[in-house]
């Protein structure tokens, strides 16, 4: 019998562990969590993660106010903790702010740890708010170096790119709203792999994605309802300020659509996103796609998409990758209807590596 697969949210520093919580809340708890920090009340005020409180001895239990290196240095000291609580995991994902010490600080502990225990990791990083000042700012690309290669793929957010739509917010409004996109983003890559939709990607697709997409990846995601939202949300994805992908896409080697809609999305829907997506990309990039279907999302569609600028797949070199690597999603609950060799369940225009413009 095969193992069940285990993910797992890890939050590093305050808004790690804030994002953490929140992401295990909205699996309804039924995703794994676990929450390190140095400050130990920002710990108890977490409802769903396990908690892994360290550096008591240095910070008394109060944080370490922007100190990475002593942070640093607790987290090594307590390394077999962070070592144990990644027991078991079938992929992580690791989430922290890099602007203050304990988040800076302890993720390089961390995904240390879960390179000695081969677990994969997908790691999302905060860069702070331009108006956090320049120290912050200088202390997150120092934190971002040190990281070197660590971690099987990297996603960096930019605080101002993910509220760049809301330039009047207050500074409570912007976090929220930047903490917010990277929940939803982080919950629907859990629900891909456990919600069933018309095309799945199973845990085994997702760690091999992400070793092939080994490196830096951006992030592009757009929210749209109502009868026009195929339009708007595929005008989103290319144009809105900030998680826009029209600047980024030029660079992209393969890219992973995921597709979020309730029991209304329309297999149609899905057909023309792959098929507007691949027309954003450069010619024959491969994109991989999977699909959720939740009843919680009845009338809204959420594309979530993530564009690797390496990728090291056998078969994604020869440039028309899309084939082969699409060819590994699947129906739900349905076998692949193979003829001559082709996968039929998969659109024409992935299988004939067309070029798709869009209007
Ligand atoms: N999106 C978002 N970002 C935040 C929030 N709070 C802090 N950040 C960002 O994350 C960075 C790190 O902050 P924290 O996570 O609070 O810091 P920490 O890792 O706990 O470090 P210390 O408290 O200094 O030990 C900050 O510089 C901000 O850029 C929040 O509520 N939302
Ligand atoms: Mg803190």
């Amino acid at each position: 019998m095969e193992a069940t697969p285990v993910y797992r949210v890890f939050g590093v520093g305050g808004v790690g562990c804030r994002i953490a919580d929140a992401v295990v809340e909205r699996t309804g708890g039924r995703l794994a969590g676990v929450a390190a920090d140095t400050d130990f009340a920002a710990l108890d005020a977490l409802a769903y993660c396990r908690r892994l409180a360290f550096g008591r001895k240095r910070f008394g239990g109060l944080g370490s106010a922007g100190d990475v290196s002593a942070a640093r240095m607790s987290a090594e000291e307590e390394r077999a903790s962070f070592s144990r609580e990644l027991e078991g995991t079938s992929v992580a994902v690791a989430v922290a702010g890099l602007g203050g010490g304990t988040g800076a600080g302890a993720l390089p502990v961390l995904l240390k740890a879960a390179e000695e225990r081969g677990v994969p990791v997908l790691v999302v990083v905060l860069s702070p708010f331009a108006m956090q000042g320049a120290d912050r700012v200088r202390a997150a690309s120092t934190a971002l170096r040190s990281l070197g290669d660590l971690g099987t793929a990297r996603v960096l957010l930019s605080c101002d790119d993910l509220v760049a739509g809301a330039p009047g917010a207050s500074l409570q409004e912007a976090l929220d709203r930047a903490t917010e996109v990277v929940v939803a983003a982080l919950s629907l890559l859990w629900k891909m792999s456990e919600l069933r939709g018309y095309v799945n990607l199973g845990p085994a697709d997702v760690v091999q994605i992400l070793r092939a997409g080994r490196g830096a990846v951006d992030f592009g995601r757009a929210v749209a309802s109502g009868p026009r939202r195929f339009s708007e949300a595929t005008d989103a994805l290319w144009n809105q300020p900030g998680l826009g992908l029209a600047s980024k896409a030029s660079g992209a080697k393969a890219a992973l659509l995921c597709v979020l809609g309730g029991p209304d999305l329309r297999l149609q829907e899905v057909g023309d996103a792959v098929t507007a997506v691949s027309a954003m990309l450069p010619f024959g990039t491969p994109v991989r796609l999977s699909t959720v279907v939740d009843p919680a999302a009845a009338g809204r569609l959420e594309l979530v998409v993530l564009l690797f600028r390496r990728w090291a797949e056998p078969g994604a070199e020869d440039g028309g990758g899309a084939a082969a690597s699409a060819a590994s999603a699947r129906f739900a609950d349905t076998a692949a209807t193979i003829e001559d060799g082709e996968d039929l369940d998969q659109p024409t225009f992935i299988r004939r590596r067309l070029h798709v413009e869009s209007d």
